[in-house]
């Protein structure tokens, strides 16, 4: 990849446990020091309606309900963060979903030793990221 590929978009979210514990600053900063741009940042609560239509393909699960009261609890801060292949640049840059488990040097590992409070989260393909990015940022469209 060279650096005119065209840039890729991402939909991040900085968990409200990261809020709570003091850690967007911590968080946002990895992001900006990879050299990752930020389009658009906002702190802000996440409603029922909006937890369902986000994690809609994990409505069903058992882990749903605590997961929907815990992302439902606190602000939280959704951004949208641009690069070449930012996806899987900032995939790699969370860590895997459980905190306990997660390499050490990805934010997770480092910081998290929970699997439902794991401090961020990433779209997961680039579909991912158009529709998450249509629920959060709709003007961006
Ligand atoms: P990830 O893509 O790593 O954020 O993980 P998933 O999409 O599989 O899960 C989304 C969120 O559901 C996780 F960030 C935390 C929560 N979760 C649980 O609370 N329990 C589980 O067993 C799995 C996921």
């Amino acid at each position: 990849m060279s650096s005119t590929s065209p840039a890729e978009r991402t939909l991040v979210l900085i968990k409200p446990d990261a809020v709570r514990r003091g850690l967007i600053g911590e968080i946002t900063g990895r992001f900006e020091r990879k050299g990752l741009h930020i389009e658009a940042m906002v702190l802000r609560a996440m409603d029922a309606q909006l937890a369902d239509q986000h994690y809609a393909e994990h409505v069903e699960r058992d882990f749903y309900p605590p997961l929907k009261d815990f992302m439902t609890g606190g602000p939280l801060v959704a951004m949208v963060l641009s690069g070449d292949t930012a996806v899987e640049i900032v995939r790699a840059m969370i860590g895997a979903t459980d905190g306990r488990k997660a390499t050490a040097g990805t934010i997770r590992g480092d910081l998290s030793m929970s699997n439902r409070e794991n401090l961020v989260h990433a779209s997961d393909s680039a579909a991912s990221a158009a529709r998450e990015i249509a629920l959060w940022f709709p003007e961006l469209g």
